[in-house]
């Protein structure tokens, strides 16, 4: 069966928007994986360190008979076929990110997987872009998506087409 799921992804090393064009071409390429919609680019400063580059953020919908651990080993291939690097631990620069941030409603907690993605709430560059393609979406605490958007931080968020 085919589930509504929505990916983020996020670069702030190298060619960021190649990166993040590619990884959602790659993803639509997939035979499991249908592409639903993909949102504007966005330009965001960063969270967490502020050493480092501004990020570009992006979010898509597909849907995909992956299960959530089957897609996520397909998103991390994504990563290390673009050549993902990082530049130090956690919370530090890097060339691709993709994150699987909703799954169909469900919830997953696993070793290698928390859905809905733990850092939502506070992650203006995934509410934003998101609610862009989706602006009628229930979040799993059962409010809608304007919702969390009117409660986040929109500075250094801009969209870039
Ligand atoms: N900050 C921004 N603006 N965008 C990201 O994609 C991003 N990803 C991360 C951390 C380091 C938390 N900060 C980020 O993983």
């Amino acid at each position: 069966m085919f589930e509504p799921v929505f990916i983020g992804l996020g670069s702030n090393l190298g060619d960021s928007e190649s990166a993040i064009q590619n990884a959602v071409n790659t993803l639509a390429t997939q035979d499991e994986i249908h592409l639903v919609s993909m949102s504007s680019l966005y330009k965001s400063a960063p969270m967490g360190p502020e050493n480092q580059p501004d990020y570009l953020n992006a979010v898509c919908q597909i849907k995909t008979t992956l299960s959530p651990e089957a897609l996520l080993d397909t998103t991390q291939r994504i990563e290390n076929e673009n050549g993902r690097k990082r530049v130090g631990e956690r919370w530090g620069a890097r060339t691709l990110d993709l994150d699987i941030l909703l799954y169909a409603g469900q919830s997953v907690k696993t070793e290698r997987l928390t859905i809905p993605h733990a850092g939502m709430p506070q992650r203006e560059f995934v509410l934003v872009p998101l609610f862009e393609i989706a602006p009628t979406l229930i979040m799993p605490d059962g409010y809608p998506i304007s919702k969390w958007v009117a409660a986040c931080t929109l500075d250094g968020l801009a969209r870039l087409r």
